[in-house]
């Protein structure tokens, strides 16, 4: 039976959602979309999805027996309403990233979900679905590099609009690495440290664009982590890990190289949609095929809220200055 899939938050990633969903997946397809502009919803649904119906309340359609399962794409503070309105209803919900902007709210969350006794959330954590990644886990579990000492990662955007804070450049950006470096390593957070370089000029006024976060994990491995979103020159996703023996780098995007006009080139992507649309399809899919079987395998509520804890000591040390300790609880046998 195809499952029946309901959208909140039809803007850019949950158009894009839609999109794979009917186009590109197998055995899901999209029954209901709703947003707080419902011409938004509208759109997507003529453009993607023209036999689903546009429900004007959220709830309504979490709540609806022609949704199944439901997909939140809409902004990172609303999602902890909506998993726990699925939570309620017993029905599996795919959560874009962050899981929620706090770790409180992704610990109601995770005891919601607790207490019903089912794992019924994934995370939009796409990284570990990403081939690039997933081969440079594999060179760090090999051994060949030896134990990892250090990480220097960078993650720029070309631009971002004028919504978006200097809290967000954790809670929405960061928030990939803090939760795919410990997948990675196989290793937590022990403390973080947040540092601002010279501002760039092409950042609005309210934003203090670039930032540095200065991480370092239980196995005393140090990272730094470049969050640089008016880059202006691409999409732009690096991750260097510095071993004893040697050193690994997350793979760059093919591209064909160029020799023209007296110059060698190659491109850079300047779209997240582009630079990881495999992970984005592989996640969806596990999630679709995960409800299908009644057992999900994505990123759980779990690894969300650790994310979470994370990044409320670096939105702290944004503001202190300070090295803020970080402290993971042990993961509870629910989520082994
Ligand atoms: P967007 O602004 O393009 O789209 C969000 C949509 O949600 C808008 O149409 C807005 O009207 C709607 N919306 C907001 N609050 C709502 C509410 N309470 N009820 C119903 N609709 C609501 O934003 P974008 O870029 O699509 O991001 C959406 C979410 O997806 C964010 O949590 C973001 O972090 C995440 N995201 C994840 C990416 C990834 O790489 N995994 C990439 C881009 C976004
Ligand atoms: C956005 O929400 C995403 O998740 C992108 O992957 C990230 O690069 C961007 O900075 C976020 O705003």
């Amino acid at each position: 039976m195809t499952l029946k899939l309901g959208v909140i938050g039809a803007g850019a990633i949950g158009q894009d959602h839609i999109r794979r969903c009917m186009q590109t997946l197998s055995g899901g397809r999209i029954t209901a979309v709703n947003d707080i502009n419902s011409e938004t919803a509208a759109s997507a649904v003529r453009k993607y999805a023209v036999d689903a119906t546009v429900v004007l309340d959220p709830h309504t359609l979490i709540r609806s027996n022609d949704v199944d399962a439901v997909i939140v794409t809409s902004w990172g503070p609303s999602h902890e309403e909506f998993v726990l309105s699925a939570i309620e209803t017993g029905k599996f919900v795919f959560c874009e990233k962050p899981l929620a902007t706090t770790a409180d709210a992704c610990r109601r969350i995770v005891d919601a979900e607790m207490k019903h006794g089912q794992r019924l959330v994934q995370v939009g954590f796409m990284r570990p679905y990403d081939p690039g990644y997933r081969a440079l886990k594999a060179v760090v579990d090999s051994g060949k590099i030896g134990d990892p000492l250090m990480l220097h990662c960078a993650h720029r955007n070309p631009r971002v609009g004028k919504y978006y804070t200097t809290d967000m450049a954790i809670t929405d950006t960061l928030i990939h690495e803090l939760h795919v470096l410990r997948w990675l390593l196989s290793d937590d957070y022990i403390s973080a440290q947040v540092i601002y370089p010279r501002k760039t000029s092409q950042a609005l006024a309210h934003l203090r664009d670039p930032q540095i976060a200065l991480l370092e994990t239980a196995k005393g491995t140090r990272i730094d982590v470049e969050i640089f979103v008016n880059c202006q020159y691409g999409y732009d996703i690096q991750c260097e890990i510095v071993g004893e023996l040697g050193i690994a780098r997350l793979p760059e995007p093919s591209a064909v190289p160029l020799r023209s006009q007296a110059a060698r080139s190659e491109a850079i992507l300047t779209d997240w949609k582009e630079r990881f649309i495999g992970a984005y399809d592989i996640e969806m899919q596990d999630f679709i095929d995960g409800v299908r079987e009644g057992k999900l395998r994505g990123p759980h509520a779990w690894s969300g809220y650790c994310a979470a804890v994370a990044a409320d000591a670096c939105v702290a040390a944004q503001t202190s200055g300070a090295v803020v300790p970080i402290d993971l609880p042990a993961q509870p046998a629910f989520y082994a």
